[in-house]
């Protein structure tokens, strides 16, 4: 079984101290070994912005898009390789900004992917403006007046467009979190695991401590997690509130759903059921490129 750190590279991650992206990064790195995955087994994908960047450190094979484009590569690549998992990583404002119309079509199609979002309700690698998911009323260096908008609501769109694994965690519990991703990197099918990821630099509410004073754990009360509509409920009850107090306003993380036995895109299509490069109608010799590299 390969041990966590064999999924890295020698480079040093550029984050900021105490960014959130430090502990998925770990978290990651335990669920792959935990689940004894080797290298060839899976594909990584990432959008663009500092939790893109983790393409730079991860040791594994992959493919860094545009930014808000990292869900079409990683659907095709899924189902051109059935006989591997696909990860993505995206930010919040790369997978629901300007990715958002992506997002809702890989959770209908029920897509097998493990999508990881860093939602740090900002725009980290940019220096801070506001993101779809930063809450309302917030001041950014773009909104110093604070954000007019709703935020948008991950969890809830998910569940209305029939993703079949919704889970959302905690950068500051990273055994929470490591379990978390063993379940979803396991799921048959379209899993997202929405993960708040404080941005120590740019967005000084949402913070450790913050999170830290309003999370609990799902699993921790008699949730069930069969029942979309209730999650759907619940997620409207769960967003972010600059000014509730933390002892009125408590932030589930957890498996809020899990739906088995929907069949994916892959497998209703008969021409997915084997690599695409097994179906090859004119196979290209490529021994010699791959012996230069
Ligand atoms: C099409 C396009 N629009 C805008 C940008 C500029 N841009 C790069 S990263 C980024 C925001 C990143 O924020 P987020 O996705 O939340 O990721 P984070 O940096 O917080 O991890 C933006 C707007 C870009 N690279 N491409
Ligand atoms: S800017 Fe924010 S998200 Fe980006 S590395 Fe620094 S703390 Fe992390």
């Amino acid at each position: 079984m390969p041990e966590a750190k064999a999924f890295t590279n020698t480079n040093k991650p550029t984050w900021c101290p105490g960014c959130g992206n430090h502990g998925m990064f770990l978290a990651l790195q335990r669920a792959l070994a935990e689940l004894g995955w080797e290298k060839r087994e899976f594909a990584m994908f990432w959008g663009i912005g500092c939790h893109g960047n983790g393409a730079d450190f991860y040791d594994v094979q992959g493919f860094h898009a545009l930014h808000g484009r990292s869900l079409p590569p990683a659907s095709a690549y899924a189902l051109t390789r059935p006989d591997q998992h696909v990860v993505v990583e995206m930010g919040d404002g790369d997978g629901y900004g300007l990715g958002l119309g992506h997002f809702v079509h890989a959770c209908r199609r029920n897509v097998a992917l493990t999508v990881i979002a860093h939602n740090n309700q900002i725009y980290g690698l940019t220096t801070g403006q506001a993101s779809p998911t930063s809450d309302h009323l917030m001041p950014t260096v773009s909104t110093p007046q604070g954000v007019l908008e709703e935020p948008v609501n991950p969890i809830g769109i998910a569940l209305a467009e029939g993703a079949t694994f919704i889970a959302r965690g905690f950068a500051g519990d990273i055994a929470h979190l490591t379990s978390l991703y063993i379940e979803a990197l396991t799921h048959d099918g379209f899993a997202l695991v929405d993960v708040f990821q404080p941005c120590v630099t740019w967005n000084k509410i949402n913070t450790f401590a913050w999170f830290r004073e309003r999370v609990y754990k799902l699993e921790e009360s008699d949730w069930d997690a069969t029942d979309r509509v209730k999650a759907f409920d619940l997620s409207l009850t769960a967003f972010h509130e600059l000014t509730c107090a933390p002892d009125t306003c408590k932030m589930p993380i957890g498996v809020y759903f899990r739906e088995t036995g929907k069949p994916t895109y892959g497998q209703s299509t008969p021409a997915s059921a084997e690599p695409g490069w097994r179906r090859a109608l004119h196979p290209r010799d490529v021994s010699g490129i791959m012996a230069k590299l």
